[in-house]
């Protein structure tokens, strides 16, 4: 990879000066996870956390997030105005900002709640949020979120993963990737909820397709066509018996009926 295009602390921190989203910047060759960096760190609103490399990076369930060179993993702390229910509106914020930058590159489009796809139905990007949590008190939200930007190749156990250099063809700059991300996300927290739905609602390709909603709990799974995104984020399904189902993202996985998407 050409070493402009890489992941630096230096451009990342120039770059982000006058920005509240990135004031303060830990960047690490190699974490377990930066969920695992941010924990061990003094982390404050607006800091960054950003690994060149995961060891055990996490996606929701304790599934695991492949994270070799080539991606973009970070974490972004962040102070909710409420509660910890606002993880979801959080993770849909950061969704948006994420598809934002990345069409810049690439035809792409959220699949709810927390992937960005591309137009062939390949993942480009996992976002996962955790609230860190004392007592009653929300202390902060930790936004975590990966980017596959450069890599070069997946396992073949990842048949739904690609990233930006295999489907442009060309190297992406991991800094400018990065940096653009947290100024869309920084244009994006001060929207409201409904807002960041109605923008959320026009790049989801979940909306207007038959689904299959898997539940976490039980195993059940029910099929139906997503009409729509509440405020909150929860998803709109219509079932065949005629039926308005509103699941948020803790309850269920969604998957398209033939593919992944
Ligand atoms: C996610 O979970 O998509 C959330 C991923 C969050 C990763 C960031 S990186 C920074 C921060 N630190 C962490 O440790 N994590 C966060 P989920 O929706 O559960 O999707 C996980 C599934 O995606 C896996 O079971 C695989 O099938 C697939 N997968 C794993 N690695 C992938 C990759 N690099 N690209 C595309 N798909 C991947």
């Amino acid at each position: 990879m050409k070493n402009e295009n890489r992941l630096s602390p230096d451009i990342i921190n120039k770059t982000l000066e006058k920005m509240k989203l990135g004031n303060k910047l830990y960047f690490f060759e190699e974490v377990t996870s930066t969920f695992d960096a941010a924990q061990n760190t003094d982390v404050s609103p607006g800091t960054v956390v950003c690994a060149r490399v995961q060891t055990g990076g996490r996606g929701r369930l304790g599934r695991k997030w492949c994270s070799s060179e080539g991606g973009i993993y970070f974490s972004l702390i962040l102070k909710p105005a409420k509660d910890a229910g606002e993880i979801q509106v959080i993770t849909a914020m950061c969704a948006l900002a994420v598809q934002r930058t990345l069409s810049k590159y690439i035809s792409c489009f959220i699949k709810w709640p927390n992937d960005i796809v591309s137009q062939n139905g390949k993942k480009l990007c996992g976002i996962l949020s955790k609230a860190k949590i004392s007592g009653d008190e929300v202390m902060y939200i930790n936004a975590g979120i990966g980017i596959n930007a450069n890599i070069s190749d997946f396992d073949s156990s990842l048949p739904h993963a690609s990233s930006l250099k295999l489907l442009t063809g060309s190297e992406v700059n991991e800094n400018e990737i990065l940096c653009e991300v947290l100024r869309e996300i920084d244009i994006c927290i001060k929207m409201t909820p409904s807002e960041v739905m109605k923008s959320f609602e026009k790049v989801c390709i979940t909306i207007g397709s038959q689904i299959k909603l898997e539940y976490h709990c039980g195993g059940k799974s029910i099929e139906g066509k997503c009409t729509g995104i509440e405020p909150d984020g929860s998803l709109i399904i219509q079932t065949d018996d005629a039926e308005a189902l509103r699941v948020n993202s803790g309850e269920v996985s969604v998957r398209g009926i033939y593919d992944y998407v």
